[in-house]
């Protein structure tokens, strides 16, 4: 397997862009070696530069949920742009577009589509800071919110990977108006109100933790912090970005049956195209420009390209219940057929898993938050991360960062997979 072509191509694209990536986690920082370029994609496959194929578990971090060039979607792309590709005036396909959002998650009573998932939860924290008057949030460690000042404190994902959870260039004021808690911990959540009493607008957290890996809540947890922001007047808004349409048609919330007041969403949402959305209880939201003083805009929101591949995708997922009953079916699968290679082995794991996500962990400690995940042994995991791809499995590049898993993936596939963790997780003794 070559992948001169790769090489070549990141060595120019370091001339050009930062790092030679246009997102750092792409990068292959932390698990070591240069990136592969992605020529194209159909199904369960990538196909890099030079040709070589990989089954895939990110999915483009998420959105690729039925697979790589999903012909409806494609057909709903190629249909769109006969029409022109932007307008910036309002059309009927925001219009199905807010009403299927709004069947499908049944917390949104209105919602405001932009162009991204940091677009959307930078929106919701200044929409909950316009609607209560109050300035301060609470954010997790560890979880990542899109690369917004405010949440760019204690942050996971790439924030993390690149060792650099509280970025330069965030101000002091604005860090200031960001309290951080460690997940999974609900006490220290009423410490921070005590000591805030009548400052805190919004509490943002993942419902499900994807950027410090696959992190779940405890046993009460969600509903716990529910009961806290109701308590206390402060905005509980879900950052369904990652879990939104995946772990069920109507996200975590639905899985865990617990209702925010703002959700965000992204990813599959716009059907790989760029599409960000929020959204929650009308009350909150008819404080949006125009309707209200708190100011959002964007040229592209709403863009009927995105609006078209989005449409299909969430209607097939709308449509289509079985879709989550064979995700369900396949994370068990892979992760049970992990799980039984590796008490073969004597190496230390944890594996979090729920539904099509999942993430292993080279440590002996569960991992249940930012410091426990942080115990994770990070060079072990570049050693399986490359063992994986030379064997044509293609794994999130970072031991932070969740696997994807889609409807693409055939028997043939999982056993492939399963065969390559065999294999690499042996060596690793
Ligand atoms: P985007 O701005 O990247 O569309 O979304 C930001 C975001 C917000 N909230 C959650 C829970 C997210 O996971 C994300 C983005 N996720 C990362 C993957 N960890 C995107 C990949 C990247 O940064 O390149």
């Amino acid at each position: 397997m070559t992948t001169d072509t790769s090489e070549e191509l990141f060595a120019k694209a370091k001339n050009f862009i930062p790092g030679g990536v246009n997102s750092p986690v792409r990068a292959f920082r932390s698990v070591g070696g240069n990136p592969i370029f992605i020529k194209r994609a159909k199904g369960a496959y990538i196909f890099d530069e030079d040709d070589n194929q990989y089954i895939e578990l990110i999915n483009s971090w998420g959105p690729m949920i039925l697979g790589h060039a999903f012909e409806p979607v494609e057909q709903a792309v190629s249909e769109a742009i006969k029409g022109s590709f932007s307008f910036g005036a309002p059309t009927r396909r925001e219009v199905e577009m807010a009403e299927l959002i709004i069947s499908m998650v049944p917390s949104i009573e209105k919602v405001r589509m932009v162009n991204s998932g940091t677009e959307a939860t930078m929106a919701a924290v200044r929409v909950a800071r316009g609607y209560t008057g109050k300035d301060k949030i609470i954010k997790f460690e560890g979880c990542y919110h899109g690369h917004g000042d405010s949440f760019l404190i204690a942050a996971g994902s790439g924030a993390i990977t690149m060792g650099i959870p509280d970025s330069p260039g965030v101000t002091k004021g604005v860090a200031n108006d960001t309290l951080t808690a460690p997940y999974n911990n609900l006490e220290a959540v009423q410490m921070l109100c005590d000591a805030n009493k009548g400052q805190i607008a919004a509490l943002i957290l993942e419902p499900v933790v994807g950027n410090m890996g696959c992190v779940l809540p405890k046993e009460g947890y969600l509903q716990g912090l529910r009961d806290i922001c109701t308590k206390e007047g402060i905005v509980l808004i879900f950052d369904e970005v990652m879990t939104g349409f995946r772990l069920a048609k109507g996200g975590a919330q639905e899985r865990f049956g617990v209702t925010p007041d703002l959700t965000t969403l992204g990813k599959i949402i716009g059907g790989g195209m760029p599409v960000g959305a929020y959204g929650g209880k009308v009350e909150i939201m008819n404080c949006v420009s125009p309707q209200g003083p708190v100011y959002q805009a964007g040229t592209l929101s709403g863009n009927p390209i995105a609006m078209a591949a989005g449409l299909t995708m969430l209607h097939h997922l709308n449509n289509h219940p079985e879709v989550y009953t064979q995700l369900e079916a396949t994370g068990n699968q892979i992760v049970s057929g992990i799980r039984s290679i590796l008490d073969k082995l004597n190496l230390n794991y944890q594996i979090n898993h729920i539904g099509s996500m999942y993430s292993l962990f080279f440590t002996d400690k569960p991992v249940i938050d930012f410091e426990t995940a942080k115990t994770a042994d990070t060079a072990k995991f570049g050693k399986y991360f490359h063992g994986m791809l030379d064997k044509g499995i293609y794994l999130a590049p970072s031991q932070y960062e969740a696997l994807f898993l889609s409807t693409a993936l055939s028997q043939e596939n999982i056993a492939e997979v399963l065969a390559a963790n065999e294999a690499t997780l042996s060596s690793l003794l």
